[in-house]
């Protein structure tokens, strides 16, 4: 059987990817124990050959092409339903959407603003994957490009109308929150791992990233329920396929 294919944004080492969505995508194949392989893009006519919305994560499952995180979500956990990534609980299943969503829609625009619009990260952002993955001349005018971009993407969302203090205050209290909502159990919402773990891990585990976000992770570092509950989600993430991130 083919394998199920990834076209995301690379990532910082092989395998990876530097985009959560992208990451949230994995994540979903690696819970479920499912064989996957990425393809790399990293310009925007060669997303839109695989997604006409100009967006990643997409997958390749035989003959179908599932676009948008959430939704890539949605079908694994129809197509393969070991182990199920939703509650059977109507109560908790709307806690696991409510999450979701805020992970996509909130916590995603704070790490935009701290990996993009704060200029010692940016300059982070330049080095470690502009530079690694964009041919010569190119890699000189896409960190620009892709900024002004992004910027107008989380000025739009609203999150770049605020000032730096702000917006780390904001997330640091999410990290409070989140910490809370650990606290007396391994998962987010009831007492099985669910797509609500899989959407913020995304997030956090890509904001703990040190060679981008230095300053973030200091922070978390400061919260034992999330630190656990990392340590939890990377051995769940990783059993399965970590020679796909080693390699
Ligand atoms: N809500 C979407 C967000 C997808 C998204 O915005 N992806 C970004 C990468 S993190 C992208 O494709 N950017 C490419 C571009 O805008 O050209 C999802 O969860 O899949």
């Amino acid at each position: 059987m083919a394998k199920i294919q990834v076209i995301q944004y690379p990532g910082l080492i092989k395998g990876a990817t530097i985009s959560p969505p992208c990451w949230k995508a994995q994540l979903t194949l690696r819970f479920k124990g499912l064989d996957y392989e990425v393809i790399d893009v990293i310009l925007p006519a060669q997303i839109k050959k695989h997604n006409p919305r100009g967006r990643v994560p997409a997958i390749k499952d035989g003959g179908e092409i599932i676009v948008d995180s959430s939704d890539i979500i949605t079908y694994l956990d129809k197509k393969y339903p070991e182990p199920p990534l939703d509650s059977k609980d109507p109560k908790e299943r709307a806690m696991i959407r409510v999450l979701e969503d805020w992970a996509d829609e909130n916590l995603y625009f704070y790490a935009v603003y701290l990996r993009w619009l704060v200029p010692a990260n940016f300059k982070r952002l330049k080095t470690c994957f502009f530079n690694e993955h964009y041919p010569p001349l190119v890699k000189i005018v896409a960190p620009a490009i892709a900024r002004k971009e992004v910027g107008g993407r989380a000025r739009t969302q609203g999150v770049a109308l605020k000032g730096e203090a702000v917006v780390r205050k904001e997330l640091y209290e999410c990290f409070e929150a989140i910490d809370a909502m650990l606290e007396g159990q391994d998962y987010l919402v009831g007492s099985a791992l669910s797509r609500a773990d899989i959407s913020v891990f995304a997030i956090i585990d890509q904001l703990s990233e040190e060679r981008l976000t230095p300053d973030v992770r200091k922070e978390i570092d400061k919260f034992q329920n999330i630190s656990q509950w990392r340590a939890l989600m990377t051995e769940k993430a990783w059993g399965l396929s970590r020679a796909q991130s080693d390699s």
